[in-house]
Order: structure tokens, then C-alpha cells, then sequence
């Protein structure tokens, strides 16, 4: 085991922050790990924002190749993809498909689902009520899931088999269908992939990392976790400046 390890990681345990931990993990590559914060906003403190301009996890360093920084977790998909040659489909076509529906889901599925989170998950519980907006930010997930649903006819992963980065980053916001309040009933593919996915140990072992987070699967005590998560973004949550009339 060497000591320091090319790629050094900075994330948490969320949605987007999940992706390169779980393809180091099914990589089976050494990594270092940093946990970002949210309660400290380390994401937003100036060292941090030096590396990732956005202020969000997740980020990577590559010592191995003159430190280069990458920050968008699809963008981190696509380099250890092309670094360690793994879950990527071959050949231009294959390519493109995998670039399409990672697209898909960094312009999307991730969006959507993260905004009827937001609402019902940090505003809501903070007084902050929106229900048209909880209406459409749910009613779109519920749509871009039947998207994947349709996708995996017949498919033992999102590109066919084998897995690829594209099922690294559609899963962990997927499968928090129960965090965004948003329904799978009858969308029997997309349940059969949750099974699929969630019985890969690697996938599995990365989601409990850096600290499991069972609420967003709906799993542990819930509304403490909807507690924690809503106070640690309450700055976020200007309470009286909605624009809304209603
Ligand atoms: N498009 C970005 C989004 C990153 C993102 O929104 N990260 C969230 C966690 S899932 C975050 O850092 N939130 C902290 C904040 O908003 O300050 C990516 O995919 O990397």
C-alpha cells in the first residue's frame, strides 16, 4: 500500500457526493478521503473554493498526474473512468450513450429530485411550505424515473450489461426516491436495478461512507435525520422573502 495515493477526495455523504466514492470503491482503487463539513460550510471556505468554484462537494485532486483538480461529480465519473480504464462502454457509440445518460442525469434526474428534496426535506420542515413548486419538482422526478424505467426494459443495467459510470451516477439519487417523496409504484425495471444495485457490496460499502446517511433510503430514524439535514442548511432558508402570494 503506498502512501499517498493518487487521488485524494473531498466530499460528504450525499447524492452527488456518493459517485466517486462508489467508483473508487467498485474500482477498488486507493484513495484519500476528506470530509467536507456542511454544518462548518467548509465547502464555502476560501481554501476549498480555490479548488472547487462552485463551493460544493464533490472534488478530486490527482497527485499522479500534477495534482489536477476536477470538481462536477459527472466530470469526476469521466476521468477515473479514462484514468483507470473501468465502466466505461468501448467505442465511440458506446461512448456516447454513456455521455448521454450522464447528461441526463447531472441536467435532470439530479436537479429535479434534488429540488423536491429541498422543498419538503430542508425548507418545509424550517415553516416554509411551497406547494406548487413541491407539486412540480415531484411530479417531474416521478416522470424522469418512468425515463429510466423505460431505459432498463430488459436491461440488467442502464447501458445493458456491464455496469457503467452512468448507473454510478443515476443510483444514489434514484434510490433516494423515498428522501424526494417521489413514487416507483409499478415502475417494475427501475425496482429490479435497485435490487441489483443494492446488492453490490462495494456500491453498498461507499454509501456508509463518510457516515451513513439510512434516512435518505428511508431507512433509521427519519425525522431525526430530516432534523439534522434541515439545520444543516438553514442559512439557505431565508424564512419571509418568499415572492409567492398566495
Ligand atoms: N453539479 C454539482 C452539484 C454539487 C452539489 O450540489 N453538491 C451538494 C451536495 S449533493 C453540495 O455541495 N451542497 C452544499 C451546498 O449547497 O453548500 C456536481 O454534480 O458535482
Amino acid at each position: 500500500m503506498s502512501e499517498q495515493p493518487d487521488i485524494h477526495l473531498y466530499t460528504a455523504s450525499t447524492m452527488n457526493g456518493w459517485k466517486p466514492l462508489i467508483f473508487l470503491e467498485e474500482a477498488e482503487v486507493e484513495y484519500e478521503l476528506t470530509p467536507i463539513d456542511f454544518s462548518k460550510k467548509e465547502q464555502k471556505s476560501e481554501w476549498y473554493v480555490q479548488l472547487n468554484p462552485n463551493g460544493r462537494i464533490p472534488t478530486i485532486i490527482d497527485r499522479g498526474n500534477d495534482d489536477f483538480v476536477v470538481f462536477e461529480s459527472g466530470a469526476i465519473l469521466w476521468y477515473l473512468a479514462e484514468k483507470y480504464g473501468k465502466f466505461l462502454p468501448e467505442g465511440e457509440k458506446g461512448r456516447s450513450q454513456a455521455l448521454q445518460w450522464l447528461m441526463f442525469q447531472m441536467s435532470a434526474i439530479g436537479p429535479m429530485m434534488g429540488q423536491a428534496m429541498y422543498f419538503q426535506r430542508i425548507a418545509e420542515p424550517r415553516g416554509h411550505r411551497e406547494e406548487f413548486s413541491i407539486d412540480r419538482y415531484v411530479a417531474e422526478s416521478r416522470r424522469l424515473l418512468e425515463v429510466l424505467d423505460k431505459q432498463l426494459a430488459g436491461k440488467m443495467y442502464l447501458l445493458g450489461d456491464p455496469f457503467t459510470i452512468v448507473d454510478i451516477a443515476t443510483y444514489p439519487w434514484a434510490r433516494s426516491y423515498y428522501w424526494a417523496k417521489v413514487s416507483v409504484e409499478g415502475l417494475n425495471n427501475l425496482q429490479a436495478w435497485f435490487d441489483r444495485m443494492d446488492a453490490r457490496p462495494a456500491t453498498q460499502r461507499a454509501l456508509e461512507i463518510p457516515k451513513p446517511f439510512p434516512a435518505f433510503f428511508g431507512k433509521g430514524d427519519v425525522a431525526v435525520s430530516e432534523a439534522a439535514n434541515a439545520d444543516r442548511f438553514k442559512s439557505d432558508v431565508k424564512l419571509g422573502q418568499s415572492r409567492s402570494k398566495r
